[in-house]
C-alpha cells in the first residue's frame, strides 16, 4: 500500500459513511441529445464510454429503466472466456479479452479480472473430438487453447472427481489460460463513471415506453420521464430486446429464458479455475468472498420473470456434486435468474436496422458477459460511423435472411 493510498484510507475511515463523493451524477434527462443508449447493463455503458472517449460524442445520454447493471450485468456468473468455434466469433470474443486485460487500468476502477483459466470437460468421445476440434480451430486463430488429458485436469484440478469409475468419467478437458472470471458490478460502475467524467448523463428510473419514428428515420424515445429527442439510438436491453423490437415495428428471430444461478456458504479457497461441463451440465468459480458461483442450463420455456423454476437448480446442484463431491455437505446461501435472448444460431446481433438511426445490439443469451468491453467497442463504431466495425459485421440481422449463421451451440456451452 502506497503512503498516499493508506492517507486516503485514513481519512475515509476517520469520516464513517458520509460525504462520499458520487461516483456518477443523476441528472435530470435534457430534451434531446446527439445519441442515446437504452440499457445501462455493461454493454449499454460501454457503448456509451466507447463513444464519448474513440469517437468524441459526449452529448449522449444512457437511459436504464431500473438501476445500472441490474439486469444480466449484475445477475450472471461472470465466465470470461474467447474459446469459440467460427473465425468471427474467435475475432470478437478475443478482441475482448484484449480490453478486458487493460480494463482495470483504462477505466482507473478497479474490475478484479482474474485469468484464472477456464475448463471445459470431455465426458465421452464425442465430446473428446469437438472439444479437440474447437482447441485446433482456436490455435489457428490466435486463441490460446489447449487440449489436456485427465491426469492433466487431475493436476491443474485437484479437488475435482476424476476417477475413472465416475457416472459421466472425465477423459479430459480444454483449456484457455487467458480465460477467467471478472466484478460484474464493477464494470457496470467503472464504464457508468467513466463516461460520466467525459459528460455522458447516466439517467436512472427512466423506461423507454416507445419509439418517434418519421419517414423510416428515428426522431426520439417516449419514456416515463418524458420524450427525449436523437438522431441515432442504440437499444440494448437484454432479455426485453424483442419488446423494444416491437415498439419500432421490428420482429427479432430471438426467444428469451430464464437462466438462474446461485452460490454456496462462503469456503476458504479451494477451487483457483473456472469448471464447465456439459454433459453433466454444472459450472462453478470460487468468489473473492470464498461463495461457490453456480449455474447450468437455461429453463426450457418462455419468460419475462426474472426467475426460474426449482428442478433446474435441483439438477444443477446434482451435477455439481458429481463433479466435487466434497459440495455434498454445503449449503446453498440463495438462488436468482435473468431474462437471456437467444438467437436461432446462439450468436449475437449488432446491426445497423431498417430504421434509419436505430441500431440493436442484442441476443448475446446465455454469454454475453465475456463480451462486454468488445461488444461496447464495436457497437460505439458502428452507431458512429453510421456502418459495423470489421469484427462485427457477420453479425448483423441481415444473416438471418442471408442464411449466413454464426453457429455457435456448442461453444455457447450453456444448453438452451
Ligand atoms: P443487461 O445487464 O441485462 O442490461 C440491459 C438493461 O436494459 C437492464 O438494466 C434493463 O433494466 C434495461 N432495460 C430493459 N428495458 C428497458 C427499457 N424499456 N428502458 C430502459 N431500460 C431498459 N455471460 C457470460 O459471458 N458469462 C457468464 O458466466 C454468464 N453467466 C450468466 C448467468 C446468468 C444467471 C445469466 C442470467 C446470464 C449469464 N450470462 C453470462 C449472460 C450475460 O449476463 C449477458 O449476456 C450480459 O450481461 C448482457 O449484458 P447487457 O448489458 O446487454 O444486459
Ligand atoms: O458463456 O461461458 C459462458 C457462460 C458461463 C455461464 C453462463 N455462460
Amino acid at each position: 500500500m502506497t503512503k498516499y493510498s493508506l492517507l486516503s484510507l485514513v481519512r475515509n475511515a476517520g469520516r464513517g459513511h458520509r460525504d462520499w463523493r458520487e461516483a456518477w451524477r443523476s441528472p435530470e434527462p435534457k430534451p434531446s441529445y446527439d445519441a442515446l443508449i437504452i440499457g445501462g447493463g455493461g454493454h449499454g455503458l460501454a457503448t456509451a464510454y466507447y463513444l464519448a472517449s474513440e469517437h468524441g460524442l459526449t452529448n449522449i445520454a444512457v437511459l436504464e429503466k431500473g438501476w445500472i447493471g441490474g439486469g444480466n450485468t449484475g445477475r450472471n456468473t461472470t465466465i470470461i472466456r474467447s474459446n469459440y468455434l467460427e473465425d468471427a466469433s474467435s475475432r470478437l470474443y478475443d478482441h475482448a479479452v484484449d480490453l478486458w486485460e487493460g480494463l482495470s487500468r483504462e477505466l482507473n476502477f478497479n474490475v478484479m479480472f482474474s485469468q484464472r483459466g477456464v475448463m471445459n470437460l470431455a465426458h465421452n468421445e464425442h465430446d473428446v473430438r469437438e472439444l479437440r476440434r474447437r482447441v485446433h480451430a482456436n490455435q489457428l486463430n490466435g486463441v490460446d487453447a489447449e487440449w489436456l488429458w485427465r491426469d492433466e485436469v487431475q493436476a491443474f484440478c485437484p479437488v475435482l472427481n476424476c476417477d475413472p469409475a465416475a457416472r459421466y468419467p472425465i477423459l479430459g478437458a480444454t483449456l484457455q489460460r487467458r480465460a477467467g472470471v471478472a466484478r460484474h458490478d464493477a464494470v457496470a460502475w467503472g464504464y457508468a463513471r467513466g463516461a460520466d467524467r467525459r459528460g455522458v448523463d447516466v439517467v436512472e428510473n427512466c423506461e423507454v415506453t416507445g419509439f418517434i419514428i418519421r419517414n423510416g428515420e428515428v426522431r426520439g424515445v417516449e419514456t416515463t420521464r418524458g420524450e427525449i429527442r436523437a438522431p441515432k439510438i442504440g437499444v440494448v436491453t437484454a432479455g426485453h430486446s424483442s419488446v423494444m423490437a416491437t415498439m419500432a415495428g421490428l420482429r427479432l428471430p430471438i426467444e428469451s429464458h430464464p437462466l438462474q444461478a446461485l452460490v454456496s456458504e462462503p469456503i476458504k479457497p479451494i477451487l483457483d479455475t473456472v469448471v464447465m461441463s456439459n454433459a453433466v451440465h454444472v459450472y462453478v468459480s470460487q468468489s473473492d468472498k470464498g461463495e461457490l458461483v453456480i449455474g447450468a442450463g437455461a429453463d426450457l420455456y418462455n419468460s419475462y420473470a426474472q426467475r426460474g423454476s426449482f428442478p433446474v437448480i435441483e439438477e444443477t446442484v446434482r451435477a455439481l456434486v458429481e463433479l466435487f463431491p466434497f459440495t455434498s455437505r454445503l449449503s446453498m446461501l440463495r438462488s436468482w435468474g435473468g431474462i437471456v435472448d437467444i438467437c436461432p444460431d446462439a450468436s449475437p446481433i449488432i446491426s445497423k436496422t431498417p430504421v434509419r438511426g436505430l441500431y440493436f445490439n442484442c441476443g448475446w443469451g446465455t454469454g454475453g458477459f465475456k463480451a462486454t468491453p468488445g461488444s461496447g467497442w464495436v457497437f460505439a463504431h458502428t452507431m458512429a460511423r453510421d456502418e459495423p466495425h470489421s469484427l462485427n459485421a457477420p453479425f448483423t440481422i441481415e444473416r438471418f435472411h442471408s442464411g449466413a449463421l454464426v453457429a455457435e451451440h456448442g461453444a455457447a456451452a450453456v444448453a438452451h
